[in-house]
């Protein structure tokens, strides 16, 4: 039976090496990477956030988890990414401004990449001009918003008027923890998804539309 568990508590205590080497076993015993992922790093990450929340842990708790769980998305990335041939379109994807978590943005641009996109990675921190500039400068069909923190969500606000004030045309989608359907359709956003997989979806779906 497969250790998930044992992957859990390893990356919960940050041991980077360990993550590597165990998530590289699963795939080599042949576990798919989906549930790797799912039933592994965020299943740990959110028992992680769970404890953070319930202070029994804190930042430097966090930051070595979030930092082993990149180190085992890293080994994951090329089995849940089947790039397509010729790109579909082109996305931009980034963390809005003021907001630092960039687990979840990662992921979705490799979902977005599995589905044939060429994605850009804004990073973190990310203010509207620099969306403006970058759908610009690409020449994007889709402009992808993470954030993680109820005080940021307000950024997206701002990022989707001032892409739309400046005549920006790129759909924009919009994800992450404090994000609802509601609130998308508040700021006119073009579409909100609660997942990875589920963002990449909608990129697709939107192209064209
Ligand atoms: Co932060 N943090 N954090 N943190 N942190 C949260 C988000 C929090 C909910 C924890 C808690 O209290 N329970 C809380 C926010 C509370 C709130 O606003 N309501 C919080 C806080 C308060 C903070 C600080 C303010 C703490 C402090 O300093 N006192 C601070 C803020 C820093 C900043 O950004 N300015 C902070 C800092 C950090 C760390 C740096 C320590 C670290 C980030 C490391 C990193 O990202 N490199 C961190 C972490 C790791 C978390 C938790 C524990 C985990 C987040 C995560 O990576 N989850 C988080 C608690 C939690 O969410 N359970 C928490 C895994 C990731 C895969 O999920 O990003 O949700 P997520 O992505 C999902 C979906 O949301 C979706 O797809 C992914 C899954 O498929 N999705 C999209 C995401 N973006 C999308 C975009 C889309 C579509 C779907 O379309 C474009």
């Amino acid at each position: 039976m497969t250790d998930f568990e044992g992957l859990r508590n390893t990356m919960k205590s940050g041991k980077v090496a360990d993550v590597t080497r165990i998530v590289n076993e699963f795939l080599q015993a042949g576990e798919p990477a989906e549930d790797v992922l799912n039933q592994g790093l965020l299943q740990a990450m959110n028992e992680v956030g769970q404890r953070f929340k319930a202070n029994e842990i804190f930042v430097p708790e966090v930051l070595v988890a979030a930092r082993a769980m990149k180190a085992g998305t890293e080994v994951l990335k090329p089995h849940l990414v089947e790039a397509g041939v010729q790109a579909i379109g082109t996305a931009i994807m980034g963390t809005v401004k003021g907001d630092l978590h960039d687990i979840g943005k990662n992921l979705v641009i490799m979902m977005l990449e599995g589905a044939g996109f060429n994605v850009i990675d804004a990073g973190v921190d990310v203010s509207p001009e620099k969306f403006v500039e970058l759908a610009r400068e690409h020449n994007a069909h889709i402009v992808g918003l993470s954030a993680l923190l109820t005080t940021t969500m307000p950024s997206m606000k701002n990022t989707v008027e001032k892409m739309r004030g400046e005549g920006v045309t790129a759909k924009i989608i919009i994800g992450g923890a404090p994000v609802t359907q509601g609130y998308c359709e508040s700021i006119g956003a073009d579409g909100y998804s609660d997942d990875a997989a589920a963002a990449a979806e909608l990129a697709v779906s939107l192209l064209g539309s």
